[in-house]
C-alpha cells in the first residue's frame, strides 16, 4: 500500500525548475571536491517528527492525520508507520533515520511489554532496510516523556528511576546495534534544574556520567563500534540543562574520562538557544575533534524557544557546509530533527519541508566548496597569524620561551604597532559575492 501516490520519485530538476516536488540543487551523483554529494551529505529522516509529530502544539490539538490508515497507539500503527517511513524516504532519497524508541512502539506501563514489543517492529524495521538499502543513523532513549523522569534520568534523585532509565538505554542501545546504527544519541532533556534550591548539582552530573560511563561497557560488549553522541541544548524543557553548549559537554565528558566514546550532535536550533550560532558550536566541537553528527534544522531568532524548522537559511547552510568540510566531513549525518508548521497539515507538505531542507544544504555544500576552491578566506587567515611563523613568533610557538624573554623583546623593541586589519566587511563582501 502507498501512502503518498501523489509522487514517484522526487528527482533532480536542476536550479530553474519550478516543480516543487523536485530537487533544484541536490544531485546525490554530483561530485563536489572529489566526493559525491550524498557522501557528503547522508541525510537522515526523524522518526518522530516526520512519522509522529502531527502539530499538538500548548493550546491546541494536532492538525496533521499521521495516523497512515490505523487506529493509533496499537502495532498496526506502528508498523503503519514502518512501511510509510520507508516509502517517503525512498521517494526522497534519504538514505538515513534517526529513532527514540517510543517513537517506534506504543509506550506499555509494563517495560517487559515495551521491548517486545522493539523486538517485533526492529525485526519488520530490519526487512524494509533490506528491501530498500535505507541505513540507521543513530537511536536513543526518550527519557524526558515519561512521568517517571519529572526530575530527570541520570539525573534524577530516585535510584528506581534510574535504574528504569538504565532499562531503556540498555534496549535502545540493543534495537540501535540490532539495526546497525552508526550512532547513539543522549539528549539530556530533562538533566538540569529549575532551581539550586532543591538541586545537588554535583551529585546529579556524576551520577549522569556515571550512566553514560555504563551505557559507553555495555555498548561496547555488544559489539557497538560507532559513537555515542551528547547533544547540547541550553534549556527548554528545563529552566538550566546541564549540556549547556559544545564547550560545556566537551569539558564534562573530559572531566569524567567519556571523550575518547563521545562526540557532539550539534543541532542548529539548540545553538541560538545558547547564544551562538550554528557555526560557533560546529567549529567548537571540530576544533576538540569532536563533530559527529548535525541535527539539521532551524530556529527562529525572534522566539525563544526550541521551533524545529525545517532549514532553509542558505547562508547558514553555507556557513555549516564551510565547517563541515573543513573538519573532514561528519562521522554521522544530517538529521533533519524539523516538523512542519502547524497550519502545513498535508503529506505534500512533508515532502516539501524535506526537499527545502536537502536543497537548502545541497546549495550550502556547492556554495561552501566555492568559497574554500576562491581561496581568499583562507589566504587572508594564513596572512593574518604570520607573526607567529618566524622570528619571536616562531620561538612563541615553539614552547621553549620564557615570559621574560618576551618581555625582554618587548621592552628592546619598544612594540609600537598595532595588528593589521581584521577586514571583516572585505571577507563578508567575498562571501555575499560567491553566494548571489
Ligand atoms: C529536543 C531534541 C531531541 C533529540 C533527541 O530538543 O532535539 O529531539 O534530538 O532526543
Ligand atoms: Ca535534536
Ligand atoms: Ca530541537
Amino acid at each position: 500500500m502507498a501512502y503518498f501516490d501523489f509522487i514517484e520519485k522526487v528527482n533532480f530538476e536542476g536550479k530553474d525548475s519550478k516543480n516543487a516536488l523536485a530537487f533544484r540543487y541536490y544531485d546525490k551523483d554530483r561530485v563536489i571536491l572529489g566526493k559525491k554529494m550524498s557522501e557528503h551529505l547522508p541525510f537522515a529522516m526523524a522518526w518522530w517528527h516526520t512519522l509522529g509529530a502531527c502539530g499538538v502544539d500548548m493550546f491546541g490539538a494536532g492538525t496533521a492525520d499521521k495516523s497512515f490508515g490505523s487506529e493509533k497507539a496499537t502495532m498496526a500503527h506502528a508498523k503503519a508507520k514502518v512501511d510509510a517511513g520507508f516509502e517517503f524516504m525512498s521517494k526522497l532519497g534519504i538514505e538515513y533515520f534517526c529513532f527514540h524508541d517510543v517513537d517506534l512502539v506504543p509506550e506499555d506501563e509494563d517495560i517487559n511489554v515495551t521491548n517486545a514489543r522493539l523486538d517485533e517492529i526492529s525485526d519488520y524495521i530490519l526487512l524494509k532496510m533490506k528491501e530498500t538499502g535505507i541505513k540507521c543513523l543513530w537511536g536513543t532513549a526518550n527519557m524526558f516523556g515519561n512521568p517517571k523522569f519529572m526530575n530527570g534520568a541520570g539525573s534524577t534523585n530516585s535510584a528506581e528511576v534510574y535504574c528504569f532509565a538504565a532499562a531503556q538505554i540498555k534496549k535502545a542501545l540493543d534495537i540501535t546495534v540490532k539495526l546497525g546504527g552508526k550512532g547513539y544519541v543522549f539528549w539530556g532533556g530533562r538533566e538540569g534544574y529549575e532551581s539550586l534550591l532543591n538541586t545537588d548539582v554535583r551529585f546529579e552530573q556524576e551520577n549522569i556520567a556515571r550512566l553514560m560511563k555504563m551505557a559507553v561497557d555495555y555498548g561496547r560488549k555488544i559489539g557497538f563500534t560507532g559513537d555515542f553522541y551528547i547533544e547540547p541544548k541550553p534549556k527548554e524543557p528545563m529552566k538550566h540543562q546541564y549540556d549547556f553548549d559544545a564547550a560545556t559537554a566537551i569539558g564534562f565528558l573530559r572531566q569524567y574520562g567519556l571523550d575518547k566514546d563521545f562526540k557532539m550532535n550539534i543541532e542548529a536550533n539548540h545553538a541560538t538557544l545558547a547564544g551562538h550560532t550554528f557555526q560557533h558550536e560546529l567549529r567548537i566541537s571540530a576544533i576538540n575533534g569532536m563533530l559527529g553528527s548535525i541535527d539539521a534544522n532551524q530556529g527562529d531568532l525572534l522566539l525563544g524557544w526550541d521551533t524545529d524548522e525545517f532549514p532553509f537559511d542558505a547562508y547558514e547552510a553555507t556557513m555549516c557546509m564551510y565547517e563541515v568540510i573543513k573538519a573532514g566531513g561528519l562521522t554521522g549525518g544530517f538529521n533533519f530533527d524539523a516538523k512542519n508548521r502547524r497550519p502545513s497539515n498535508t503529506p505534500e507538505d512533508m515532502f516539501y519541508g524535506h526537499i527545502l531542507a536537502m536543497d537548502t544544504f545541497a546549495l550550502g555544500l556547492i556554495k561552501a566548496a566555492e568559497i574554500i576552491e576562491d581561496g581568499r578566506i583562507d589566504a587572508f587567515i594564513e596572512e593574518k597569524y604570520s607573526s607567529f611563523k618566524e622570528g619571536i613568533g616562531e620561538r612563541i610557538l615553539s614552547g621553549e620561551a620564557t615570559l621574560e624573554e618576551l618581555s625582554a623583546y618587548a621592552l628592546e623593541k619598544k612594540v609600537t604597532t598595532n595588528p593589521a586589519s581584521g577586514r571583516q566587511e572585505y571577507l563578508q563582501t567575498i562571501v555575499n559575492q560567491i553566494l548571489f
